[in-house]
This record gives structure tokens, C-alpha cells and sequence, in this order.
């Protein structure tokens, strides 16, 4: 049975749950009963969970929800070697809130479909196999195309879902192994943009700010995030600003009146993908009503454009085609938004951006998160209490596991890159091996392997905690390369869209089936202990990892074979770098609720600001700030030109489709489609403006086609007058309505991370 074949037989269960019941009746439904640990758009959503029997618990663990990368705090009840109860966690940042999927976390474990033994397909069919034939035969096909076409012929495509001792451990295996930087994965399609962003701007990566400026910030400039559905519990931080503050001001830049927008006190409802023309009026605002704090130009700023150094004075002359009143037409809002919003931004006593996807997501994704960083530069808005840029993680470990490990095709850990040979040069040390070991040459990034997979010259390639033929862009395209290589996919549930195109299958073990450490949006690394064993023959990823290095022949390489000992080589090596959290020793995880760093000595109790004096412990100086990520401490404001769409709507592609997420689901639905509480809600709709509905004669409920340059796929029209006429809206979570056969995979030039957030489409009714 298929992955759309699954999903149909749980729409027809879940009918039965949900009496029927809408998903604004079911939210209803939940909102109607007081509750405390879960909280999001749908307050007190937490009865859905204490109507549930729910079996006294023996002990209680302290640990972190599986999903966004808000990384929220939870208690995890245990019984009888079952998780039995979940709450939230009231002495770590979240105060024992929880979103909907948090409290979700224990059911995560025990629904259908669980991955339980490995599978190997002979004679075209997936069937069961023993682990030692499992792993023999992708030890053979690994060494026969390493021995043949060399290392780059095999890859690592990993997640940012995965634990950071596991995407360590491929990195290294991969990378000092091996000797391929053929290492990606799903943080290239979400993260990528932001981790350029901040590279060529500060000199390295990761957010400086940390959740506790929400409660100082009296402006929010949240851009291209739908907090209220993806952040829930973040959200509802900025809200409780709000209520205490009410003078706080929230401005909200999204193309379609989400649940977030709809607390905003200024919403602009931009045209997809014309960020950077607003940035850039914004900056022409500040620059004209006298915002810019000279000091920080004077000190710590340096100007760039493309290769060439650029002046102050080059920026004025920049921006000065970027009017608001031109912009206005660009972006489709009005002059006076574009200027208030500059104002707001820049005269409040402390400003906090957030962003996720929207801008992550489009060809000029790096261009958009250098300039909304310029925002918070130019005018000082930085380094205070509430005043940072602040970017959004999505998943749960994207930051710690991916970025800071370098578990990409470009780059090694803490913030080295493989073109360097000083940096090639340090690793090998680290790592102890031969100088030479690691490439020179960049891996294939996410898009461009699935390219060289469909040319045959990637013939092996591991797949560990994603499934990328549901949510790579022009799907269709890339699942063919898929079909070619020897694919081997670890996932903990079977079938999923990936597990079906694989030669081989091995289940994974789930979170608290297994011990590893995840960091989230604010560079807080914290643990998730094993407190139950997974089910059948499932094993961790490390596990896995490590027979695989076994089998390879890279055993010695591999020393550090389980959580603490990965763990306590990582933090080490951390030591060498500006990256430094070596003061966060595994006991001090296990005792304590996350450490923020840099955290450079055991007693250091880790870091919420960075590159500011007497808070960041690297940061030297009596001045402002320290940037010292940069060779001159000084930081570059990027100057960016709006570009035109690179998939521009004509009469044969009249509108514009962007995609994302809605609060209930993740990603593409392998666990959260499994869960009984859920199955009311479908993600199979399109968002339509009720003018455009009209024009095509389309109707409420009615099954709709979504044609784009690439592929088509089926959806029921929604109608609202939350989205812009011109656009419509979809989320990639249901692999039955599949987005991506029409999503376009363009890639940002800088950061390789694909144009999620707008192509051009024609929607048909249904013949
Ligand atoms: N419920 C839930 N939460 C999640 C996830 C999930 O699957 N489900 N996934 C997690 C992950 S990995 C991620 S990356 C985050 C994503 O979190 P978000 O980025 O908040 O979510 P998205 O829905 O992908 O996109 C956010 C918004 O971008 C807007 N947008 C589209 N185009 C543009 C544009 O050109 N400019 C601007 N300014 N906005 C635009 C969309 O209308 C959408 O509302 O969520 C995390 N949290
Ligand atoms: N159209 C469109 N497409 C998008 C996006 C978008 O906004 N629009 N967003 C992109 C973004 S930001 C992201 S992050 C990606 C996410 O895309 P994916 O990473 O492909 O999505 P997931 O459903 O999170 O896949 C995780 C897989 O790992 C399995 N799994 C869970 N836990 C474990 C574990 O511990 N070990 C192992 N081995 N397996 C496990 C799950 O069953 C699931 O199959 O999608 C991208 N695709
Ligand atoms: S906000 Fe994110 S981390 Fe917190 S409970 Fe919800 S999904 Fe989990
Ligand atoms: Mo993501």
C-alpha cells in the first residue's frame, strides 16, 4: 500500500473519529474547554487531550517536543516502558505551554505504520529482511561505487529532524571517510537562505538574539512567518507582550491574512516575492525621516555590492529609486504602509524581527534576509534587549545538528567551509586523518543531487529522516533520479512517498526511542533522553551510522559510538572555533533545560546576546559590539536590486501559487496523518480569493486542477478572502494533493535553497 493509499484509508477512519466534524468545528470544539498546557491560536486546545483515559504515570523525564524548531520544553510520562503522558514543561522557556502537536508527542509513538523490520526489494517488491542482509548489501553497493567511480558517486541526504550526534557522525563518516562532501539535506530547503544571510553578513552563523527579547520588544516586524501556525508557542509569547504592553506594535508582512496577520496592527499584504523592494523603501524611509544611527555607519558598518565595496553614500544613491511610492506598485500595498511600517520599525524603543519560510524560500532568499538584517543595522535596532533580527528554525534541529556540525555539501563544522584548506586543514587534524582526506570540491547541494542522481553520477545515496519525494520542489522530475540510484531510506514509519522508491528500508527508532540532543531557534542545545525502546527491529540513525562506518571500514574513524561519547568529541572539538560550546557537558544537559551558546566553560551559564561586551563571553572590547565573525569587525550592509519573478505569470499561467503549513500537520504528513486526534483535518484544500473563483466559475468545495510549467496536481477550492486575488494557496503536507508535482525547483544563487513561495499557475475546475 502506498504512502496516497495510506492516506485514504485514514480519511475514511478519521471521518468516523471526528463525527464529521469541520476543522473549524473541531477547533471549536477544543477552544470550549479551559486548559493550560496548550495554548497557540487555539487557546485551551488542551482538552482534546485530558478527555483522553489517560494511564497513571511511574515517572516523569524532563525533554524537548519532536517538531518546530521552537524547542519547547515537556514532561514525559512513563509507564510500564510506554510513554503514557505528555505536558508541558513548566520551568523551561515555554512555561508549560504546549501547541497542539506538542501535546501530541506520546501519540507520535503508537500509530499505525511504524517502520519494524528492514526491508529489501528483490524481484521489484519490498520485502523483509534481516539487518545483517540489510546492511551487507549496502556495504557492498556503497564500496563497489566507491571503488569504481570514487567517492562523489555515493551520498549522505539528511534532516534536520535528525539528532546532532547523528548528523555529526554522517558528516564525519561522509567527509574524513569517505572523502566525498556529498552530505545535504532538507536544511537546504528551509534554513539555507537565513544561514547565508547571517555568514555574509556577521562572518558566521545563527541567530544573535535570543527568546527572552520578546519580552522587551515593543515593535515585531514578523516577515514571511506564520508564527500562529508554525511558532505557536513563540506566538503566544509576543501576544502575552502584547497584553501586557498594549502600545506594542506588531507589523505582519504576508501575502495572505493568516492567523498571525490577524493580530497585526499593520498587515502588508505584499506580492509574493517583492521583499526586497520593500526592504529597500524602507531603508530610502529611514534614510528620510532621520532613523539611521550614525555610529553604528561610522564604526561598524562596511557597504557591498556583488564583489565590489560599496559607501554610505552608494547605498543612498541606491535606494533612492526605491520611493514608496514606486515600491507601493511593486509590492502592491500603499505608500503610507511602506512608510509606516519604517517608522514603527525604527522608532520604537526596541525592535524584534522574525522570519521563516517567506523569505527563505524564493530565488532572492539570501538578498531578502541580508536586508531585513540591514534594517535592524542601520538603525541600531540590534544588540539591546528586544532589539535583534531574529530568525525562525524551523525544525527541531536544523540549527545544531546541520548548520553548526556543517553537515551541508559546502561546508565542515562550526563554521568552516571545504574550499578552504586552512579550514580542510584544521578538521583533518581534528578528526585525525591523513592531510588531503577531506575534499577541496563542494558536494552536490540538495537540488543539484538529485540532478546528478538522474544522470547516474550519484549512484548510491542514504536518505535518513525525510522524504524528499514528497517535499523537494518538481517532485515529479527528481523522484525519476530517485528510481535510478540505489537508494537506501531510514524512516521510522513505512510506506512514505520516499520509502517507496527505495532498494532498501531500515525503521528507525523515534524520539525517546532514542537519546540525542536537538538545538532550536535560539541556539539552545538541549536532550531528548531514551525512555522507551523502539518498536520491532527499529534502531537509532547513530546506530545505523555506525555499522555502516563498521562495514566500510571506517570504524576507527568512527570512534564515538554512542549519544554521550559523539556528544562529548563534538563539544570538544567545538572548542576550536568561535562556535564554542565546549562548557556544555552532557551532564550538564541532562541536568539542566538547554544551554545557549556560546557557552565556553563548564560554569558558563551560556550566552542570550551575542557579540555584545559583558554578555558574550568571545566579545572583547569596551565598544557597542564586537562582530567578531569579520576580519575588521565590521559587518556588511548587502545592496540588493528587486529582481523580476523567475517564473512570470503570462495568460497561459494567470496566477500565482505559493505553499506552506497549517498549525495541525508536519511537513509531509508521515507522522501527523497517522494520528487519530487529526484525522478531521485535511490539508487538501487551495486557497482561492473569491473573485478569482468567480472569474473561473468555480465554486465553493469543488475539486480544482493546479497546472503550473511543470506538473499538476488535484486540490477542493477553498474560498477566502484571506489571500490576495491573483494568488492562491496550498500546503505540501498531503502527498495524495500533491503541491510540489507544480512548485518550481529554481534555486536562490547564493544559498541553493528552492523558490517554494511562488510559481505561476492556471487552475481549472475538474473535468
Ligand atoms: N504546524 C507546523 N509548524 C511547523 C512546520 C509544519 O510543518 N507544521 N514546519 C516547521 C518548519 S521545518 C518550518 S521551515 C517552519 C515554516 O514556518 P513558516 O515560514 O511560518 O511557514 P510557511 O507556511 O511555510 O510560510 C510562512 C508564510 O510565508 C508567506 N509568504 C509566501 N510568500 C511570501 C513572500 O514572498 N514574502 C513574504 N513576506 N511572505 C510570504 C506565506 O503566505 C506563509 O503564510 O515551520 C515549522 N513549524
Ligand atoms: N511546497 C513546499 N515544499 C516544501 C516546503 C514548503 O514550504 N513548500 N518546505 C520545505 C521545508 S522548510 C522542509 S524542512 C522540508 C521538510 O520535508 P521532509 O523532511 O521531507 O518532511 P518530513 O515529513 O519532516 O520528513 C521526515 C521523515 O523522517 C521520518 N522520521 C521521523 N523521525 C525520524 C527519525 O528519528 N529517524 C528517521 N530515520 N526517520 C524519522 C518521518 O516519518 C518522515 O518520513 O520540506 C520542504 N518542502
Ligand atoms: S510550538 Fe513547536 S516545539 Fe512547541 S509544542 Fe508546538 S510544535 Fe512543539
Ligand atoms: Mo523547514
Amino acid at each position: 500500500m502506498g504512502g496516497v493509499e495510506a492516506e485514504e484509508r485514514y480519511e475514511v477512519n478519521h471521518q468516523q473519529y471526528q463525527h464529521g466534524l469541520t476543522r473549524r468545528e473541531l477547533l471549536r470544539w477544543m477552544a470550549t474547554s479551559a486548559g493550560v498546557v496548550c495554548v497557540g491560536p487555539l487557546s485551551g486546545c488542551s482538552s482534546l487531550w485530558e478527555r483522553q483515559p489517560v494511564i497513571p504515570v511511574e515517572a516523569w523525564h524532563k525533554g524537548v517536543c519532536r517538531f518546530c524548531g521552537t524547542g519547547c520544553g515537556i514532561q514525559i510520562g512513563v509507564r510500564g516502558g510506554r510513554v503514557v503522558d505528555v505536558k508541558g514543561d513548566e520551568y523551561a522557556h515555554n512555561k508549560g505551554r504546549l501547541c497542539i502537536k506538542g501535546v501530541l508527542n506520546r501519540d507520535i509513538l503508537y500509530t499505525q505504520d511504524r517502520a519494524l523490520h528492514p526491508l529489501i526489494r528483490r524481484d521489484g517488491e519490498l520485502q523483509q529482511a534481516t539487518w545483517d542482509e540489510a546492511m551487507t548489501l549496502i556495504a557492498r553497493r556503497f564500496r563497489e561505487a566507491i571503488d569504481r567511480f570514487g567517492p562523489h558517486s555515493v551520498a549522505f541526504y539528511g534532516s534536520g529532524q535528525l539528532f546532532t550526534q547523528e548528523s555529526y557522525t554522517a558528516n564525519k563518516l561522509f567527509k574524513a571517510g569517505i572523502g566525498t562532501n556529498n552530505v545535504e539535506g532538507n536544511p537546504r530547503l528551509c534554513m539555507a537562505s537565513a544561514a547565508a544571510g547571517y555568514v555574509s553578513v556577521f562572518g558566521m552563523d545563527e541567530p544573535l538574539g535570543c527568546y527572552e527579547d520578546i519580552d522587551a520588544a515593543d515593535c515585531f516586524f514578523v516577515t514571511g512567518s506564520n508564527m500562529a501556525e508554525c511558532h505557536p508557542v513563540l506566538w503566544e509569547r509576543i501576544l502575552d507582550r502584547k497584553r501586557s504592553q498594549p502600545g506594542t506594535f506588531i507589523i505582519v508582512v504576508d501575502p495572505r491574512r493568516t492567523m498571525t496577520a490577524r493580530h497585526a496592527d499593520l498587515h502588508l499584504d505584499i506580492l509574493p516575492g517583492t521583499d526586497v523592494a520593500l526592504f529597500n523603501a524602507m531603508i530610502y524611509e529611514f534614510i528620510l525621516q532621520g532613523f539611521v544611527d550614525t555610529d553604528m555607519v561610522e564604526h561598524y558598518l562596511t557597504f557591498r555590492e556583488g564583489t565590489r565595496t560599496r559607501t554610505y553614500a552608494d547605498l543612498r544613491r541606491h535606494v533612492a529609486q526605491y520611493t514608496p511610492e514606486r515600491v507601493a506598485d511593486i509590492c502592491g500595498v500603499s505608500a503610507r504602509q511602506i512608510s509606516e511600517a519604517a517608522f514603527r520599525f525604527a522608532s520604537s524603543k526596541a525592535t524584534m524581527s522574525l522570519w521563516t519560510m517567506g523569505l527563505n524560500q524564493q530565488s532572492q532568499g539570501t538578498a531578502a534576509n541580508r536586508l531585513v538584517m540591514a534594517l535592524h543595522l542601520l538603525t541600531g535596532q540590534i544588540g539591546q534587549p528586544g532589539a535583534t533580527p531574529f530568525s525562525l528554525t524551523g525544525q527541531p534541529n536544523a540549527g545544531g545538528g546541520v548548520r553548526d556540525t556543517g553537515a551541508l555539501a559546502h561546508a565542515l563544522p562550526n563554521g568552516r567551509i571545504v574550499t578552504s584548506p586552512k579550514d580542510r586543514h584544521e578538521m583533518e587534524d581534528l578528526w585525525g586523518v591523513p592531510r588531503g582526506r577531506i575534499s577541496a570540491k563542494p558536494g552536490y547541494h540538495a537540488v543539484a543531487l538529485f540532478e546528478a542522481m538522474e544522470r547516474g553520477d550519484v549512484k548510491c545515496c542514504l536518505v535518513m529522516c525525510t522524504n524528499p519525494a514528497q517535499s523537494l520542489p518538481n517532485v515529479e522530475r527528481h523522484r525519476r533520479a530517485m528510481r535510478k540510484a540505489f537508494l537506501v531510506v531510514a524512516d521510522a514509519f513505512h510506506p512514505t512517498e520516499t520509502t517507496q522508491l527505495a532498494d532498501v528500508v531500515l525503521p528507525a527508532a523515534l524520539w525517546t526511542e532514542k537519546e540525542g540532543v536537538f538545538s532550536q531557534s535560539e541556539r539552545r542545545y538541549h536532550l531528548v533522553p531514551k525512555l522507551v525502546d523502539p518498536p520491532g527491529e527499529a534502531r537509532s540513525d547513530l546506530k545505523i551510522l555506525v555499522e555502516m562506518a563498521d562495514r566500510l571500514g571506517y570504524g576507527a574513524l568512527i570512534s564515538a559510538r554512542n549519544p554521550r561519547e559523539v556528544w562529548e568529541e563534538w563539544r570538544q572539538i567545538s572548542a576550536h572555533s568561535k562556535y564554542d560550546f565546549s562548557g556544555i557537558t552532557y551532564v550538564r544537559l541532562q541536568k539542566e533545560r538547554g544551554l545557549l551558546w556560546p557557552c565556553p566553560s563548564e560554569d558558563h551559564p551560556g550566552t542570550c546576546r551575542r557579540y555584545v561586551p559583558g554578555e558574550d563571553p568571545l566579545a572583547r572590547g569596551k565598544g557597542r559590539f564586537d562582530f567578531y565573525g569579520r576580519p575588521n569587525g565590521r559587518v556588511v550592509i548587502w545592496l540588493h536590486e528587486q529582481e523580476q519573478p523567475k517564473d512570470p505569470t503570462t495568460d497561459a499561467f494567470p496566477l500565482v501559487l505559493t505553499t506552506g503549513r497549517v498549525l495541525e500537520h508536519w511537513h509531509t504528513m508521515t507522522i501527523t496523518g497517522r494520528l487519530e486526534a487529526l484525522t478531521g483535518i485535511h490539508p487538501n484544500f487551495l486557497e482561492i480569493h473569491p473573485q478569482d473563483a468567480a472569474l473561473l466559475g468555480i465554486k465553493e468545495g469543488e475539486e480544482v486542477v493546479v497546472r503550473s510549467r511543470r506538473g499538476q496536481a488535484d486540490f477542493i477550492a477553498r474560498l477566502t478572502d484571506t489571500i490576495r486575488p491573483g494568488l492562491v494557496f496550498a500546503t505540501f503536507h498531503s502527498a495524495r494533493h500533491l503541491v510540489n508535482r507544480a512548485t518550481n525547483d529554481v534555486y536562490d544563487p547564493f544559498s541553493k535553497q528552492p523558490e517554494y513561495k511562488l510559481c505561476a499557475v492556471l487552475i481549472d475546475r475538474k473535468r
